[in-house]
């Protein structure tokens, strides 16, 4: 195969073996987060078509995404940097419950890349951590993330916790995530969430997110 199929054929197998070299291959033509954009993410998109439809079964999506883990710290490094940290903070956390984290990954580095510091608190994180940590770590904003249709309800669930302790004002929120939509984050969240709460579609989006809620 090319070298660009080959490489999200390897995501699709979860093939781990001359993973590295490839992408230092790749590098030579292609910027970083063009790779993961354009590549690596077309092979987690085949994975997540796989698994749904029944043709992959989940010892193999956890393969692929340990190589798709790989293969973003292997690019990480030689992506550009602005390392300053001084444009705001931003917790973010998988809700729980759910131990979905590739997505919240990327945004962690694409926001902590942009001169942000991002305080990244890993998976099934419970509202009460969630806050405990926001508070401890006086971040400017939540980022919560969730792939299952479950973890939607939970946001919501978290949102109105925040209401009825009185932190909405607070702490804008911003939600990304496969089983989220925008009319469902921009319609119904935005009318339980007493604060300012926002759908990122990607981790672009989350920087840019960031970016108007610094302003
Ligand atoms: Co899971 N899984 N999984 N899985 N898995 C999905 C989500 C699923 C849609 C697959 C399917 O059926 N087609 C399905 C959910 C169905 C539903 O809820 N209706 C599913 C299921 C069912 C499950 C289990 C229940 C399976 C089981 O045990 N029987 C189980 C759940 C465990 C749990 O959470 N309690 C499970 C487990 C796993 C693995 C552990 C094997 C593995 C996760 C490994 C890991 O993350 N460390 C896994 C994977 C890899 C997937 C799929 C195939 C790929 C997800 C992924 O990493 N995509 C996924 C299929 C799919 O999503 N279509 C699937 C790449 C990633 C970059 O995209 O996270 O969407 P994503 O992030 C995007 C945007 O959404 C956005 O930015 C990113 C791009 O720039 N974004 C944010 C994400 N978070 C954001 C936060 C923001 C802003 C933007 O601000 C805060």
């Amino acid at each position: 195969l090319p070298l660009f199929e080959r490489l999200e054929q390897r995501i699709v197998d979860g093939e781990l073996n001359g993973l590295n070299a490839d992408l230092d291959e790749a590098m030579k033509e292609k910027k970083p987060l063009e790779i993961v954009n354009e590549t690596l993410l077309a092979g987690m998109k085949v994975v997540g078509d796989l698994f749904g439809s029944g043709q992959m079964q989940l010892p193999f999506v956890l393969q692929s995404a340990e190589a798709m883990k790989t293969a973003v710290a292997h690019l990480e490094p030689h992506m550009d940097k602005d390392d300053s940290g001084g444009k705001g903070r931003l917790l973010l956390a998988t809700v729980k419950g759910d131990v979905h984290d590739i997505g919240k990954n990327l945004v962690d580095i694409i926001v902590s890349n942009n001169g942000y510091e991002v305080v990244n608190i890993g998976t099934k994180q419970p509202i009460n951590t969630i806050l405990e940590e926001a508070e401890k770590n006086k971040v400017d904003a939540i980022g919560m993330s969730g792939l299952l249709v479950k973890s939607t309800v939970i946001m919501k669930d978290n949102l109105e916790e925040m209401n009825s302790r009185g932190i909405a004002e607070k702490y804008p929120v911003m939600l990304g995530g496969a089983a989220l939509t925008r009319t469902f984050v921009e319609n119904q969240l935005d009318e339980t969430y007493e604060g300012d709460v926002r759908y990122a579609k990607d981790a672009f989006e989350g920087l840019t997110l960031m970016d108007r809620i610094m302003q």
